[in-house]
Protein backbone atom coordinates (compact mmCIF):
# COMPACT_ATOMS: atom_id res chain seq x y z
CA UNK A 1 0.00 0.00 0.00
CA UNK A 2 1.08 3.71 -0.87
CA UNK A 3 1.49 6.20 2.00
CA UNK A 4 1.69 9.94 0.10
CA UNK A 5 3.06 13.10 3.16
CA UNK A 6 1.99 16.31 2.29
CA UNK A 7 -1.27 14.75 0.79
CA UNK A 8 -3.37 18.18 0.29
CA UNK A 9 -0.72 20.21 -1.07
CA UNK A 10 -0.38 20.78 -5.35
CA UNK A 11 0.81 17.75 -6.08
CA UNK A 12 -0.09 15.42 -3.51
CA UNK A 13 -3.71 15.85 -4.28
CA UNK A 14 -3.11 15.07 -7.98
CA UNK A 15 -0.81 11.96 -7.22
CA UNK A 16 -3.17 10.42 -4.42
CA UNK A 17 -5.31 10.80 -7.86
CA UNK A 18 -3.37 9.64 -10.44
CA UNK A 19 -2.37 6.64 -7.87
CA UNK A 20 -5.71 5.23 -6.67
CA UNK A 21 -6.68 4.88 -10.51
CA UNK A 22 -3.61 2.89 -10.57
CA UNK A 23 -4.35 1.02 -7.46
CA UNK A 24 -6.94 1.49 -6.31
CA UNK A 25 -8.82 4.03 -3.78
CA UNK A 26 -7.90 2.27 -0.64
CA UNK A 27 -4.93 1.24 -1.42
CA UNK A 28 -3.10 4.80 -1.56
CA UNK A 29 -3.68 7.23 2.20
CA UNK A 30 -3.25 10.59 2.07
CA UNK A 31 -1.52 12.10 5.19
CA UNK A 32 -0.99 15.40 5.68
CA UNK A 33 -0.91 18.53 9.24
CA UNK A 34 -3.98 19.97 7.71
CA UNK A 35 -7.71 18.66 8.57
CA UNK A 36 -8.69 17.44 4.96
CA UNK A 37 -11.20 19.19 3.21
CA UNK A 38 -14.76 16.99 2.91
CA UNK A 39 -14.49 16.32 -0.54
CA UNK A 40 -10.74 15.08 -0.35
CA UNK A 41 -11.65 12.66 2.80
CA UNK A 42 -14.52 10.96 0.30
CA UNK A 43 -12.18 10.15 -2.26
CA UNK A 44 -10.25 7.75 -0.55
CA UNK A 45 -8.07 7.24 3.12
CA UNK A 46 -6.43 10.22 5.07
CA UNK A 47 -4.72 10.82 7.81
CA UNK A 48 -5.05 14.14 9.91
CA UNK A 49 -1.81 13.56 11.96
CA UNK A 50 -1.00 16.88 13.66
CA UNK A 51 3.00 16.94 13.09
CA UNK A 52 4.63 14.57 11.29
CA UNK A 53 7.65 13.19 13.36
CA UNK A 54 9.57 9.69 13.32
CA UNK A 55 7.11 7.79 16.31
CA UNK A 56 3.89 8.64 14.25
CA UNK A 57 5.07 7.85 10.99
CA UNK A 58 6.40 4.61 11.96
CA UNK A 59 2.73 3.98 13.06
CA UNK A 60 0.85 4.86 10.24
CA UNK A 61 3.71 2.58 7.98
CA UNK A 62 2.87 -0.34 10.41
CA UNK A 63 -0.86 0.09 11.09
CA UNK A 64 -1.66 0.47 7.28
CA UNK A 65 0.94 -2.17 6.02
CA UNK A 66 2.71 0.40 4.08
CA UNK A 67 5.12 -0.51 1.25
CA UNK A 68 5.89 2.80 -0.68
CA UNK A 69 6.39 5.98 0.87
CA UNK A 70 5.76 9.37 -1.13
CA UNK A 71 7.32 12.24 1.08
CA UNK A 72 5.70 15.73 -0.79
CA UNK A 73 5.61 17.90 2.99
CA UNK A 74 7.75 20.54 2.47
CA UNK A 75 7.43 24.40 2.54
CA UNK A 76 7.57 25.87 -0.99
CA UNK A 77 10.61 28.25 -2.20
CA UNK A 78 8.98 31.53 -1.19
CA UNK A 79 6.80 30.67 1.88
CA UNK A 80 9.60 28.62 3.16
CA UNK A 81 11.81 31.68 3.95
CA UNK A 82 9.36 33.39 5.84
CA UNK A 83 9.69 30.23 7.84
CA UNK A 84 12.90 28.58 7.78
CA UNK A 85 12.76 26.76 11.05
CA UNK A 86 9.31 24.65 9.92
CA UNK A 87 10.87 24.58 6.69
CA UNK A 88 13.53 22.23 8.27
CA UNK A 89 13.32 18.22 6.34
CA UNK A 90 11.28 15.71 8.25
CA UNK A 91 13.75 12.84 8.43
CA UNK A 92 11.73 9.71 7.27
CA UNK A 93 14.60 7.72 6.04
CA UNK A 94 14.96 5.63 8.86
CA UNK A 95 11.42 4.50 9.07
CA UNK A 96 11.99 3.70 5.10
CA UNK A 97 15.01 1.36 6.08
CA UNK A 98 13.35 -0.23 8.76
CA UNK A 99 10.15 -1.36 6.75
CA UNK A 100 12.19 -1.89 3.97
CA UNK A 101 9.86 1.15 1.85
CA UNK A 102 10.41 1.68 -1.38
CA UNK A 103 11.15 5.63 -0.91
CA UNK A 104 10.22 8.44 -2.73
CA UNK A 105 10.81 11.97 -2.52
CA UNK A 106 10.48 14.75 -5.30
CA UNK A 107 13.29 17.27 -5.38
CA UNK A 108 13.14 20.83 -7.79
CA UNK A 109 15.49 22.90 -9.52
CA UNK A 110 14.93 24.77 -6.74
CA UNK A 111 17.74 22.22 -5.42
CA UNK A 112 20.50 24.18 -7.61
CA UNK A 113 21.47 27.74 -7.04
CA UNK A 114 22.86 30.73 -9.00
CA UNK A 115 26.74 29.20 -9.45
CA UNK A 116 25.31 25.59 -10.86
CA UNK A 117 25.13 25.98 -14.38
CA UNK A 118 22.21 27.16 -16.11
CA UNK A 119 21.28 26.24 -19.36
CA UNK A 120 21.14 23.22 -19.15
CA UNK A 121 21.69 22.03 -15.56
CA UNK A 122 23.34 18.75 -15.72
CA UNK A 123 22.22 15.91 -12.96
CA UNK A 124 25.79 16.28 -11.15
CA UNK A 125 26.88 20.13 -10.54
CA UNK A 126 27.37 22.17 -7.95
CA UNK A 127 24.77 22.56 -5.57
CA UNK A 128 24.50 25.68 -3.42
CA UNK A 129 20.98 26.94 -3.46
CA UNK A 130 19.70 30.12 -1.98
CA UNK A 131 16.47 29.13 -0.02
CA UNK A 132 16.11 26.59 2.85
CA UNK A 133 13.34 25.03 0.36
CA UNK A 134 16.48 24.49 -1.75
CA UNK A 135 18.98 23.50 0.78
CA UNK A 136 16.44 20.78 2.54
CA UNK A 137 16.21 19.19 -0.67
CA UNK A 138 19.48 18.99 -1.27
CA UNK A 139 19.80 17.46 2.09
CA UNK A 140 17.02 15.09 1.50
CA UNK A 141 18.63 13.88 -2.23
CA UNK A 142 21.86 13.64 -0.30
CA UNK A 143 20.12 11.52 2.97
CA UNK A 144 18.00 9.35 0.79
CA UNK A 145 21.36 8.55 -1.56
CA UNK A 146 23.16 8.21 1.61
CA UNK A 147 20.95 5.66 3.04
CA UNK A 148 20.87 3.89 -0.68
CA UNK A 149 24.15 2.92 -0.90
CA UNK A 150 24.82 2.83 3.41
CA UNK A 151 21.94 0.79 4.16
CA UNK A 152 20.25 -0.71 0.59
CA UNK A 153 17.11 2.07 0.61
CA UNK A 154 15.10 1.98 -2.04
CA UNK A 155 15.25 5.52 -2.53
CA UNK A 156 14.24 7.27 -5.72
CA UNK A 157 14.00 11.04 -6.27
CA UNK A 158 13.31 13.24 -9.33
CA UNK A 159 13.97 17.37 -9.89
CA UNK A 160 10.71 18.97 -10.49
CA UNK A 161 10.67 21.78 -12.83
CA UNK A 162 7.68 24.44 -12.03
CA UNK A 163 4.30 22.11 -12.17
CA UNK A 164 1.23 23.67 -13.41
CA UNK A 165 -1.93 22.38 -12.29
CA UNK A 166 -5.42 23.62 -13.02
CA UNK A 167 -7.35 21.53 -10.16
CA UNK A 168 -5.11 23.16 -6.89
CA UNK A 169 -4.18 26.29 -5.80
CA UNK A 170 -0.49 27.31 -5.97
CA UNK A 171 1.07 26.50 -2.29
CA UNK A 172 3.62 29.84 -2.17
CA UNK A 173 6.27 28.91 -4.56
CA UNK A 174 8.45 30.88 -6.65
CA UNK A 175 6.44 29.36 -10.10
CA UNK A 176 3.23 30.17 -8.88
CA UNK A 177 2.54 32.96 -11.51
CA UNK A 178 2.30 30.45 -13.90
CA UNK A 179 -0.73 28.25 -12.27
CA UNK A 180 -1.87 31.47 -11.60
CA UNK A 181 -2.41 33.01 -14.61
CA UNK A 182 -4.93 30.79 -15.54
CA UNK A 183 -7.67 31.44 -13.10
CA UNK A 184 -7.19 35.13 -13.58
CA UNK A 185 -6.89 35.06 -17.72
CA UNK A 186 -10.51 33.13 -17.63
CA UNK A 187 -12.00 35.28 -14.46
CA UNK A 188 -10.64 38.64 -14.84
CA UNK A 189 -9.00 38.57 -18.71
CA UNK A 190 -5.66 40.04 -16.82
CA UNK A 191 -3.00 39.06 -14.40
CA UNK A 192 -0.56 40.57 -12.46
CA UNK A 193 3.18 38.64 -12.79
CA UNK A 194 5.33 38.63 -9.45
CA UNK A 195 8.23 38.00 -12.24
CA UNK A 196 9.83 39.75 -14.83
CA UNK A 197 8.57 39.44 -18.44
CA UNK A 198 12.02 37.80 -19.82
CA UNK A 199 11.97 34.93 -16.40
CA UNK A 200 12.80 31.96 -18.26
CA UNK A 201 12.08 28.69 -15.56
CA UNK A 202 11.52 24.97 -16.47
CA UNK A 203 8.13 24.52 -16.17
CA UNK A 204 5.97 21.20 -16.33
CA UNK A 205 2.56 19.89 -17.11
CA UNK A 206 0.91 18.15 -13.82
CA UNK A 207 0.47 15.24 -15.84
CA UNK A 208 3.80 14.51 -17.07
CA UNK A 209 5.33 14.86 -13.74
CA UNK A 210 2.72 12.26 -11.84
CA UNK A 211 3.35 9.81 -14.57
CA UNK A 212 7.20 10.27 -14.36
CA UNK A 213 7.12 9.96 -10.37
CA UNK A 214 5.26 6.54 -11.03
CA UNK A 215 7.34 5.61 -13.83
CA UNK A 216 10.65 6.24 -11.78
CA UNK A 217 9.10 3.91 -9.25
CA UNK A 218 8.21 0.97 -11.51
CA UNK A 219 11.71 1.39 -13.47
CA UNK A 220 13.21 -2.41 -12.48
CA UNK A 221 16.29 -0.97 -9.81
CA UNK A 222 18.55 -2.82 -12.43
CA UNK A 223 17.93 0.31 -15.21
CA UNK A 224 18.75 3.18 -12.39
CA UNK A 225 22.45 4.30 -13.19
CA UNK A 226 21.60 7.31 -10.72
CA UNK A 227 18.88 7.97 -7.42
CA UNK A 228 18.58 11.52 -8.28
CA UNK A 229 17.39 12.33 -11.68
CA UNK A 230 16.28 15.85 -13.32
CA UNK A 231 13.31 15.71 -15.45
CA UNK A 232 12.59 18.46 -18.28
CA UNK A 233 9.58 19.36 -20.26
CA UNK A 234 9.76 22.94 -21.53
CA UNK A 235 11.19 26.31 -20.43
CA UNK A 236 9.02 29.39 -20.72
CA UNK A 237 8.76 32.95 -19.64
CA UNK A 238 5.91 35.02 -18.34
CA UNK A 239 6.11 37.15 -21.89
CA UNK A 240 5.90 33.33 -24.25
CA UNK A 241 3.30 32.22 -21.80
CA UNK A 242 1.33 35.60 -22.27
CA UNK A 243 1.34 35.76 -25.44
CA UNK A 244 0.41 31.84 -25.96
CA UNK A 245 -2.83 32.73 -23.56
CA UNK A 246 -3.50 35.58 -25.83
CA UNK A 247 -3.88 33.12 -28.48
CA UNK A 248 -7.10 31.88 -27.14
CA UNK A 249 -8.24 35.26 -24.96
CA UNK A 250 -7.98 38.48 -27.19
CA UNK A 251 -8.31 40.42 -24.83
CA UNK A 252 -5.90 38.87 -22.25
CA UNK A 253 -3.75 41.66 -20.53
CA UNK A 254 -0.33 40.84 -18.67
CA UNK A 255 1.23 43.71 -16.13
CA UNK A 256 3.80 43.65 -14.06
CA UNK A 257 4.60 44.14 -10.39
CA UNK A 258 7.65 42.05 -9.77
CA UNK A 259 8.56 40.55 -6.36
CA UNK A 260 12.23 41.14 -5.81
CA UNK A 261 12.46 38.15 -3.37
CA UNK A 262 10.86 35.85 -5.66
CA UNK A 263 12.71 37.59 -8.79
CA UNK A 264 16.02 36.95 -6.73
CA UNK A 265 15.11 33.09 -6.36
CA UNK A 266 13.75 32.69 -10.20
CA UNK A 267 17.27 34.36 -11.14
CA UNK A 268 19.20 31.77 -9.07
CA UNK A 269 17.65 28.37 -10.75
CA UNK A 270 18.21 26.68 -14.08
CA UNK A 271 16.80 27.90 -17.44
CA UNK A 272 16.68 24.11 -18.88
CA UNK A 273 17.56 21.12 -17.26
CA UNK A 274 18.96 18.33 -18.81
CA UNK A 275 17.36 15.16 -18.27
CA UNK A 276 19.34 12.86 -20.96
CA UNK A 277 19.77 10.24 -17.84
CA UNK A 278 16.01 9.64 -17.53
CA UNK A 279 15.29 9.77 -20.94
CA UNK A 280 18.39 7.06 -21.39
CA UNK A 281 17.87 4.83 -18.30
CA UNK A 282 13.86 4.51 -18.02
CA UNK A 283 12.63 6.12 -21.33
CA UNK A 284 11.68 9.43 -19.41
CA UNK A 285 9.82 11.14 -22.17
CA UNK A 286 7.17 14.61 -21.75
CA UNK A 287 4.25 14.73 -23.76
CA UNK A 288 3.02 18.50 -22.94
CA UNK A 289 4.63 21.39 -24.90
CA UNK A 290 3.72 25.10 -24.02
CA UNK A 291 0.58 25.01 -26.35
CA UNK A 292 -0.81 21.90 -25.16
CA UNK A 293 -0.18 23.03 -21.96
CA UNK A 294 -2.46 26.73 -22.48
CA UNK A 295 -5.16 24.39 -24.05
CA UNK A 296 -5.45 22.19 -21.47
CA UNK A 297 -5.21 24.52 -18.75
CA UNK A 298 -7.46 27.33 -20.26
CA UNK A 299 -10.54 24.52 -21.06
CA UNK A 300 -10.36 22.91 -17.84
CA UNK A 301 -10.70 26.89 -16.56
CA UNK A 302 -13.62 26.67 -18.96
CA UNK A 303 -12.27 29.61 -21.13
CA UNK A 304 -14.04 27.87 -23.92
CA UNK A 305 -17.64 29.57 -22.77
CA UNK A 306 -15.84 32.74 -22.02
CA UNK A 307 -14.44 32.73 -25.37
CA UNK A 308 -17.99 31.62 -26.67
CA UNK A 309 -19.73 34.91 -24.46
CA UNK A 310 -16.68 37.12 -26.22
CA UNK A 311 -17.57 36.21 -29.50
C1 LIG B 1 8.42 26.56 -5.99
N1 LIG B 1 6.71 25.34 -7.24
O1 LIG B 1 8.28 27.45 -6.78
C2 LIG B 1 7.86 25.19 -6.36
C3 LIG B 1 8.89 24.43 -7.12
C4 LIG B 1 10.32 24.43 -9.08
C5 LIG B 1 9.60 25.28 -8.15
O2 LIG B 1 9.77 23.81 -6.32
O3 LIG B 1 8.97 26.71 -4.92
Amino acid sequence: RVLITGGLGQLGVGLANFLRKRFGKDNVILSDIRKPPDHIFQSGPCIYSDILDYKNLREIVVNNGITWLFHYSALLSAVGEANVSLAKAVNITDVAVEHGLRLFVPSTIGAFGPTSPRDPTPDLCVQRPRTIYGVSKVHAELMGEYYHYRYGLDFRCLRYPGIISADSQPGGGTTDYAVQIFHDAVKNGKFECNLKPSTRLPMMYIDDCLRATLEVMEAPAESLSMRTYNINAMSFTPEELAQEVHKHIPEFQITYNVDSARQAIADGWPVSLDDSNARKDWKWKHDFDLPELVTTMLNFHGSDTRIAQAN
